[in-house]
């Protein structure tokens, strides 16, 4: 199996490049090449290539960005080699081009988040017009990224909040500091930071604090939204650092051994599945949003919660 990683950028990467080689090890009877791509597409186009001329039994894509895959899944096809996609989307002309797409609904996240921030502002009597807020992107065309944006933006729309500024912080906490250090130089009325993934939130909020700001759901305070529900995102959510932080799971490997199994006996598989997922927040003040008349829960996080999880 060859696994194209995007990169080690953040916490949630590192728990799902474990969970592959913890799944994919040679105990388990496989032998995985990992490649990191370090966030660049060619480098993981160059990847692909490298497993298609190993002759790999199977190649595991974790696309970094949607388009641009037309060319090397024609190729890894051409050479009969099937193509899992994990986590985030690719954008191609023709989906034979890969065999299945598992991962993350990116948009149904972005649409919990922006729901829950309507509840919260609604049970603490915040106007809309009083919401200023500053979206910290993901690395731009990514799936994760194009979901939770158009997410708060649907909300923005829906409810009129004020979008003050709007920039990538790259899925990095270095990046998602800096972006927040310079919004907070421009702008003084920014009183909610939605960050696109924990590590960007874990930056954002040093820079909050270092420009003299509180952190927090109160009044008076920045309120830090995340995603990933990370083991270190969901610690800073108990501690009431992050009001509220929407699950992205990461632990594909099961789910792709499943898959490669299947297609080894023959079986069908879905063209594509998202996974489950939850979400949190720091106290109980929303406690479920409805989404297109389905409701999901926001459970206030304790500690026993967070030391149950696997990641
Ligand atoms: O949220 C982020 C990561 O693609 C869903 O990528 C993933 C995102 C995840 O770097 O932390």
């Amino acid at each position: 199996v060859g696994f194209s990683q995007v990169g080690a950028e953040s916490d949630w990467r590192t728990a799902n490049t474990e969970s592959m080689k913890s799944t994919f090890s040679e105990e388990n009877g496989y032998e995985l090449i990992f490649d990191d791509a370090q966030q660049k597409q060619e480098n993981q186009l160059t990847a692909i290539r490298n497993f298609i001329q190993q002759e790999v039994d199977y190649i595991v894509l974790a696309p970094v960005t949607e388009t641009g895959w037309d060319t090397v899944l024609q190729e890894a096809k051409d050479a009969g080699i099937p193509v899992i996609i994990v986590d985030r989307m690719v954008d191609v002309s023709d989906d034979s081009l890969y065999t299945t797409w598992i991962g993350t609904d990116a948009l149904c996240e972005g649409r919990k988040a922006a729901e829950w921030l309507n509840g919260f502002a609604e049970a603490k009597g915040i106007a809309a017009s009083d919401i200023h807020i500053a979206d910290i992107q993901g690395t731009i065309g990514s799936t994760a990224q194009i979901g939770r944006t158009k997410g708060l933006e649907e909300g923005v729309d829906k409810y009129g909040w004020d979008l003050v500024a709007q920039q990538t912080g790259e899925f990095t906490q270095a990046k998602g500091q800096e972006v927040m250090e310079s919004m907070l130089k421009q702008y003084d009325n920014i009183n909610v930071v939605y960050c696109e993934n924990d590590n960007e939130a874990f930056g954002a909020i040093d820079a909050i604090k270092a420009a003299g700001y509180e952190v927090g759901g109160e009044e008076g305070q920045i309120l830090v939204m995340s995603f990933d529900t990370t083991n270190a995102g969901l610690t800073q959510t108990l501690s009431g650092e992050i009001t509220c932080d929407t699950e992205c799971n990461p632990l594909h490997g099961p789910r792709v051994e499943e898959i490669i199994q299947k297609l080894e006996a023959g079986e069908d598989v879905d063209k594509q599945a998202f996974v489950d997922e939850v979400a949190f927040a720091s106290d109980d003040t929303v406690t479920k949003v409805t989404i297109d008349g389905t409701d999901y829960d926001i459970t206030p996080i304790t500690q026993e919660i967070i030391d149950g999880r696997a990641y």
